[in-house]
C-alpha cells in the first residue's frame, strides 16, 4: 500500500536554522506571542501541568517572568480551585475581595490566615462586611505569642478611622494617598463604609520590579488550570472557572478523542464558562489539530511522546517526532488563525525558536523548569549535587494509590483501572539538577530566543516564523554542534550535555 508510510518525520536535533541577514539590535527584539486567540505573552514559555512541575509558586513565578504556568490536576477539585485562588490573589493592582477577618477571631486564627495567603496583615469587618480596623504584623509585634490563642483581634487591631480610598480610585491616586499617609495598604470602601476592596505598597513594588507580567485586565496575574474529560471533569472545569482560571488546558496524553472534544465544544458554547480560554491537546498530526480547530478550542497543544519522561512512543508505539508533529499539526491551526503550543521533548534554549519556526507560537517545558526553587519538591543531595525529584504524569508513581489518591489516570485512559498491580504507566521517575529561582533559568532560555532572532533576523515572532528555515542535519553534525574533544571543567548557566 503507497501511503502506508508518512514522510520522515524530523525531530529537534535532525534540524538547524539557517543564520539569516541581520539588521537588529537586540532591544528591537520583540518576544511577544500569541498562546490563545485572546491572550497574548511577553514571553513565549509555559510550564508544564505535571505535579513536579507546576503548582501556585511556580505559576505565580511563571506569570511574573511574562509566561505562564498550567496548575496541574493530580489533586482534588478544591485544591486545584484554591491554588488558581493563590495566583489571583498575588501581585494584584486592586485586590477586589481581599482576605478578612472578624472582630472576634484570636489572633491564633489570625496568624494561621495570614500564613495561608502569605499575607502581613488583614481587613477586619464584621459580618456586614462593614470595615471595623486593620491587623497587621505591627500590631501583634508587642503582644507574646503565649497570648494569641486568647486575644482578639479587635483587642490589638487598629479600630477605624483609618486612611481610606473610594471604589474606582485610579492606580496614581491611591499611590499619592498611601505616600502622603505613610501607609502599606489602602482599604477601599463604599458609601456604606463595606470594604470593596484593597491595595498594597508591596504589590506596587512587585508591579515595577517584573515589568513583563502577564496580566489579566483586572491587573491580576494570569493562570491556566489542567483539566481532564473523565467523571467529575465538568465540575472540575466550572470550579476551575469559578476560581478565576484564564486558562483551562485539556490535558491528555491523546486529545483526539470524542469526549474530550465534546468538552472543549461544551466549555466554547456555555454562558458560563465561554469566555474562558480553552486550550485542546495533545496532537500529533494535521487531522488530530483540525478536530479541536472545529471543536472551537483557542489553541492547540502538539506533542505525544516527545516528553524527557515519557515512555509512551516505547510503551505503545506511537507518536510523531516533534518537529514534524508540530509543522503537519500548524497546517491546520495556521488557516485557522488558532495559536499552537509545541509540549515537549526541549532540552536546550535552541529548541524554542526551532519549535517557532516548525510552526508554534509558544511551548510548554517540563525538564527544563522541574530543577527551579518554584516548582514542588524538595532539593535532594546525590554525592554532593543537588537535584530535584521529576516524574511522568503517566509514571506508576503520579497514576498509582501509593503515597495519595491520583486524579489524572484518565490522561492515559485508565481512570477505571482498580488496582495498582494493573496499571500500564507511560513515563518514568527521576530526578533533574537543581536549576535556581526561575528567574535565572527563564532569563537564560529567553536570552537563548533573543540570539535564535537576531541570528535568523527576526525582530518578532511572526517574523521568525516567517523567514526562518531549517537545514537537515546528520549526526555526525549533532555532534559537531555540541561541545566535542574537549573535557568540560566548568558547567555553564545555559548547557548541562546533551
Ligand atoms: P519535557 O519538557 O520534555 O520534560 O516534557 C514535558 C511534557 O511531557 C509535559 O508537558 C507532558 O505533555 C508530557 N508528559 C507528562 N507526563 C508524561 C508521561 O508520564 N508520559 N508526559
Amino acid at each position: 500500500v503507497p501511503d502506508k508510510f508518512a514522510a520522515l518525520g524530523l525531530t529537534y536535533d535532525d534540524v538547524l536554522l539557517l543564520p539569516g541577514h541581520s539588521d537588529l539590535a537586540p532591544s528591537d527584539i520583540d518576544t511577544r506571542s500569541r498562546l490563545t486567540r485572546e491572550i497574548t505573552l511577553n514571553v513565549p514559555l509555559v510550564s508544564a501541568a505535571m505535579d513536579t512541575v507546576t503548582e501556585s509558586r511556580m505559576a505565580i513565578a511563571m506569570a511574573r517572568e511574562g509566561g505562564l504556568g498550567v496548575l496541574h490536576r493530580n489533586l482534588s477539585i478544591q485544591d486545584q480551585a484554591y491554588q488558581v485562588d493563590l495566583v489571583k490573589r498575588t501581585q494584584t493592582g486592586i485586590i477586589s475581595n481581599p482576605v478578612t477577618i472578624g472582630p472576634d477571631a484570636t489572633l491564633e486564627e489570625l496568624d494561621r490566615l495570614c500564613g495561608e495567603y502569605r499575607v502581613s496583615g488583614l481587613p477586619v469587618v464584621d459580618t456586614d462586611n462593614r470595615l471595623l480596623g486593620i491587623i497587621t504584623n505591627r500590631d501583634l509585634r508587642f503582644t507574646p505569642v503565649a497570648e494569641w490563642s486568647s486575644l482578639k483581634v479587635d483587642e490589638v487591631m487598629t479600630p477605624m478611622p483609618l486612611i481610606t480610598g473610594p471604589v474606582g480610585i485610579s492606580r496614581e491616586e491611591a499611590t499619592l494617598l498611601l505616600r502622603k499617609h505613610k501607609r502599606e495598604r489602602l482599604p477601599l470602601v463604599d458609601d456604606q463604609g463595606r470594604l470593596a476592596g484593597l491595595i498594597t505598597v508591596k504589590d506596587f513594588v512587585k508591579g515595577e520590579q517584573f515589568p513583563h507580567a502577564s496580566y489579566d485586565a483586572d491587573g491580576r496575574l494570569l493562570v491556566g488550570a489542567a483539566i481532564g474529560y473523565f467523571g467529575d471533569a465538568w465540575l472540575r472545569a466550572t470550579t476551575l472557572v469559578e476560581a478565576g482560571a484564564d486558562v483551562l488546558v485539556a490535558d491528555t496524553a491523546h486529545g483526539n478523542v470524542r469526549l474530550l472534544l465534546d468538552m472543549v465544544r461544551r466549555l466554547k458554547t456555555d454562558p458560563g464558562t465561554r469566555h474562558v480560554q480553552v486550550i485542546g491537546g495533545n496532537v500529533a498530526t494535521r487531522e488530530g489539530a483540525q478536530a479541536f480547530v472545529d471543536a472551537g478550542a483557542d489553541a492547540v497543544k502538539v506533542g505525544v511522546g516527545p516528553g524527557s519522561i515519557c515512555t509512551t512512543r516505547v510503551v505503545t508505539g506511537v507518536g510523531v517526532p516533534q518537529v514534524t508533529a508540530v509543522y503537519e499539526a500548524s497546517l491546520a491551526t495556521r488557516p485557522a488563525g488558532i495559536p499552537l503550543i509545541a509540549d515537549g521533548g526541549m532540552k536546550h534554549s535552541g529548541e524554542i525558536a526551532k519549535a517557532l519556526v516548525a510552526g508554534a507560537d509558544t511551548v510548554m517545558l517540563g525538564s527544563l523548569l522541574a530543577g527551579c526553587d518554584e516548582s514542588p519538591g524538595d532539593l535532594v543531595f546525590v554525592n554532593g549535587k543537588q537535584y530535584k525529584s521529576y516524574r511522568g504524569m503517566g509514571s506508576l508513581a503520579a497514576m498509582s494509590s501509593r503515597g495519595k489518591k491520583s486524579y489524572s489516570k484518565d490522561r492515559y485512559f485508565q481512570a477505571e483501572v482498580a488496582s495498582d498491580d494493573k496499571i500500564v504507566p507511560e513515563g518514568i521517575e527521576g530526578q533533574v539538577a537543581y536549576r535556581g529561582p526561575l528567574a535565572a533559568v527563564a532569563h537564560q532560555l529567553i536570552g537563548g530566543l533573543n540570539q535564535s532572532m537576531f541570528y535568523v533576523g527576526a525582530r518578532t515572532v511572526a517574523e521568525l516564523q516567517d523567514k526562518g528555515r531549517f537545514v537537515r542535519i546528520t549526526s555526525a553534525s549533532l555532534t559537531e554542534s555540541h561541545p566535542h574533544g574537549v573535557q568540560m571543567t566548568v558547567e555553564a548557566p545555559n548547557y548541562t550535555g546533551r
